[in-house]
């Protein structure tokens, strides 16, 4: 037996973005999205037992500003023990000079490919600790790869081109998942204790504690807020964390 816990309320989202919501099971909308990342999402709901856990992220904007939805992540951490999703493949592209998808959620230990599409030579990547990589300057062609040992948000960048970036998230816990455009998000768990996460580029990350009881009961969930009014796109040093130089035109 499923229960079903609906946080409703208004979402300030961009007009072009504010689309008709689909009635979907509780996590197709991932699955229609991005369904390599969440192929193992089906088995996860299939718990006997599991409760839904349906909620919304709301974002405080300034004028003009339009985060990217459909880009935020949210995640459930549990208090205790979780199985783990298993190591994958997954592959990020970098086409236009830009990477896509923009932002990933892999399970640890998990490889992504960086297949380069464009006709001129890129130098990915990360001076994040933990994950730290440079995959030197590489054509057209299938690219190279990283795997991704240790847990948290991995920024990637090009040595070459300043503005093009790209997020990492590298998972521990199984419960994760992104919104869709309007910033629902719908997760199938068995009882516990969780903490549940919002993280969008554009704002940060909000967080809260919720409980899920044994009779299907969630406890402690409410709105999750972004706020992404003091968000600024802030310029990162290359490879050698020093300023480019000036913008090659290739
Ligand atoms: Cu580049």
């Amino acid at each position: 037996m499923k229960n079903s816990h609906v946080i409703s309320s208004s979402i300030a989202v961009p007009e072009a973005q504010n689309r008709v919501l689909h009635f979907l099971p509780p996590g197709a909308h991932f699955l229609m999205k991005r369904s390599l990342l969440f192929a193992s999402i089906l088995a996860l709901a299939t718990n006997v037992g599991a409760t839904v856990v349906t909620g919304k992220v709301h974002f405080i904007t300034r004028r003009g500003q339009q985060p990217v939805v459909n880009e935020t992540l949210v995640w459930l951490d549990p208090v205790g023990r979780a199985p783990k999703r298993p190591a994958q493949t997954f592959t990020m592209t970098t086409r236009s000079k830009t990477f896509l998808p923009h932002v990933v959620a892999i399970p640890a230990g998990s490889t992504v490919n960086f297949p380069n599409e464009d006709p001129i030579a890129h130098n990915l990547f990360s001076l994040t600790p933990g994950n730290t990589f440079d995959l030197g300057l590489y054509r057209k062609g299938a690219g190279k790869a990283h795997k991704f040992e240790t847990a948290g948000v991995v920024n990637v960048y090009c040595n070459v081109h300043p503005n093009m970036s790209a997020v990492v998230h590298v998972m521990t816990t199984p419960y994760y998942g992104f919104t869709d455009a309007q910033g629902n998000y719908s997760f199938d768990v068995p009882a516990g204790k969780y903490r549940v996460t919002a993280w969008n580029e554009q704002g940060g990350s909000a967080t809260q504690d919720i409980e899920v009881t044994g009779d299907g009961k969630v406890t402690g969930l409410n709105l999750l807020t972004i706020d992404g009014r003091t968000f600024r796109a802030s310029q990162h040093k290359n490879k050698f964390g020093q300023d480019y130089r000036e913008p090659r035109d290739y």
